[in-house]
């Protein structure tokens, strides 16, 4: 069915419909999909599994429907599943967090990474079928070359990142939120423009058979909200 347009002061506005649901239907709703989300963990054990590139693409439109500061879509997804350049990311990474984790990260940092059981071993970049590479503009950059900040580009992209992980999880697949530090070599080795940060890098696949995830425990309610 055709939506109805407005226009405001030359902008146009659509119509726009939402479902909503009885009370009794929202709850239900509501609880459903907090537990299903519960569900998702981070996972460290990858199998080589391939992904159809279509399910990638529509991870990454999932991630792009973010809201995004002034509607700048401040954001910018890099797909690897080239094993030639996964294995350069795995190097690189794997040198930045071997220096990271003998040098770098303080003793308290370190500390609080024991539950997880993380070390420099970065294997699952070679194995996971597809990396995303997820970086931020702080800036456009017209054709001529000319500057145009973008607004409130870490919330707009971790947003994007969110809804990424969410789509993942939706679409029976796990995720790895990882974070190597410094991440410049990721601009470097996927050529990007001057005006893109790294801001997480993301493998995405299938889980082993044989998967193990620390046993955390989230905070409980009383802990995280305050009603006023
Ligand atoms: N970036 C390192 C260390 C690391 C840091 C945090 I904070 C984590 O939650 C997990 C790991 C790594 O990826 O191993």
């Amino acid at each position: 069915m055709d939506k109805k347009i407005k226009t405001i002061d030359g902008y146009d506005f659509i119509e726009y419909h939402h479902e909503s649901y009885s009370e009794e239907e929202t709850v239900k709703r509501s609880q459903s999909f907090y537990h299903w989300m519960d569900e998702r963990r981070t996972v460290r054990d990858f199998s080589n599994k391939p992904i159809p590139k279509e399910v990638i693409d529509n991870l990454i439109l999932t991630a792009s429907t973010a809201p995004s500061g002034a509607h700048k879509q401040p954001w910018s997804f890099c797909v690897v599943s080239d094993p030639d350049l996964k294995t350069q990311i795995r190097k690189a990474a794997e040198e930045e967090e071997f220096e990271s984790y003998n040098s770098r990260m303080p003793p308290e940092w370190l500390d609080d990474l024991k539950p997880l059981q993380t070390d420099w071993h970065k294997p699952f970049l070679e194995v996971a079928p597809y990396l995303i590479i997820v970086f931020k503009k702080t800036y456009d950059l017209s054709p001529e070359g000319s500057k145009k900040t973008n607004y409130y580009v870490a919330e707009s992209v971790g947003l994007a990142c969110g809804f990424l992980l969410t789509a993942i999880h939706n679409a029976g697949l796990v995720a790895l939120t990882h974070t190597p530090s410094p991440m410049n070599f990721l601009t470097k080795l996927l050529q990007r423009p001057e005006n893109e940060r790294p801001f997480l890098l993301i493998p995405v696949g299938y889980s082993t058979e044989d998967t193990y995830v620390p046993h955390l425990i989230r905070k409980p309610l009383e802990d995280i909200v305050t009603y006023y």
